[in-house]
């Protein structure tokens, strides 16, 4: 009895062929325990070379100016810089499909809450099917073209341009993420870890269609604000870990002052164009870079080119916790992971659907 219960999850498709390479490869195990993570330490200048620190010192200057005459700019006292660049280059993940992934490789760990962000552009037959996953939540957010996902609990939903599905795994979902039409189907998809606390929850979806995502547009600059606050517009979703998610399209010649909780850690993801970040004689950034940002009050961003550019601003309360990760299981401890496996194998602790559930295959 126990034996087949065990090897069932195990014996499926994707997840489990690749088992090994999901756990072992495109996600290294981790453990990671940084007591105060580095937005939150003014040691985050230790990441900077002289050159950058006189660098600070001349923006302190240079902030009053800017705010100066108008009060509707926000004043950042402390603006954040660019501490760290990195291009998302291309890898596979799930079966057959292409990711460029920023947060959760090597150079850019550590941006607690935050574990992964994957750029995808997936064609079928192509996609990630039946999976698991525990600890932490996941937001797709569809760039063109839609995804379906289906979940153990018969959740059935498509998500299309646009579209956000906001999905708190908590303590197991058992899902499949495909490709809903023919050609390529492009989105983000962002980790967002739990604290201890919530690892456990019941699983929650949080579905938000494009038509009910919240804008806000001023001076060239559109916002759809996804999660938190800008221009005095705030999003519905209810985020566990706190978290601002904003899409920025600005034209050309536009800038913006957008603020940002002092003590959160925060990054930039360029979608489209080319646009200039913490400082204005930094060197322009373009598309599929990620930008980790210094500490700091406000975001300052200029698009001095000719063309549109498009970035995502994601920022996030860090937890401060253990992180134990193993794929798809983010848990605070090894103890913890371990029982994560077991209850995944077992069809337990909230995986008890586990036994029973297929994903329908898909028709195109
Ligand atoms: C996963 C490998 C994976 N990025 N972007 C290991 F690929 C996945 C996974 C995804 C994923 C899904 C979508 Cl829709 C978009 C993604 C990785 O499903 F969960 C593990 N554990
Ligand atoms: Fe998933």
């Amino acid at each position: 009895m126990m034996l087949t219960v065990m090897a069932r999850p195990m014996m499926r498709g994707w997840y489990t062929s690749i088992y090994s390479n999901l756990l072992f490869n495109s996600f290294t195990a981790r453990q990671t325990f940084i007591p105060s993570s580095f937005s939150n330490r003014p040691k985050a200048s230790f990441f900077l070379s002289n050159q950058k620190k006189s660098l600070i010192m001349s923006q302190s200057a240079s902030t009053a100016v800017v705010g100066g005459g108008d009060a509707e700019i926000p004043r950042f006292e402390r603006p954040r810089f660019v501490v760290k660049r990195v291009l998302a280059e291309s890898q596979k993940e799930g079966q057959g499909a292409t990711v460029r992934r920023s947060i959760g490789r090597p150079e850019l760990r550590n941006l607690d809450p935050f574990l992964m962000l994957d750029e995808f552009a997936v064609s079928p037959p192509a996609g990630f099917p039946d999976h698991p996953h525990r600890g932490f939540e996941t937001v797709t957010y569809m760039l063109e073209g839609a995804f379906t996902h289906q979940d153990f609990a018969g959740h059935k939903g498509t998500i299309s341009t646009g579209d956000v599905q906001w999905m708190t795994a908590g303590r197991g979902i058992i899902h499949s993420e495909m490709p809903a039409g023919e050609g390529v189907q492009k989105g983000l998809q962002l980790w967002i870890n739990l604290s201890s606390k919530d690892k456990m929850v019941e699983p929650r979806y949080q579905e938000l269609p494009s038509k009910n995502i919240s804008r806000a547009e001023k001076d060239g600059v559109e916002v759809r604000i996804i999660a938190g606050e800008a221009f005095g517009v705030q999003s519905p979703v209810y985020t566990r870990t706190p978290t601002m998610f904003l899409d920025f399209t600005m034209k050309p010649g536009a800038q913006l002052h957008q603020p940002i909780p002092d003590s959160w850690n925060s990054f930039v993801y360029i979608i489209e164009g080319e646009g200039i970040f913490g400082t204005e004689d930094s060197t322009p950034a373009t598309s599929h870079h990620c930008l980790a940002l210094s500490p700091g009050d406000g975001l300052r961003v200029w698009n001095k080119s000719a063309k549109q550019l498009r970035f995502v601003l994601i920022a996030g309360q860090p937890l401060d916790e253990p992180v134990v990760q193993y794929g798809p299981f983010v848990m605070n401890t090894h103890a913890e992971i371990r029982q994560a496996m077991e209850d995944y194998n077992f069809g337990r602790n909230g995986f008890e659907r586990a036994k029973h559930w297929k994903s329908e295959p898909l028709l195109h």
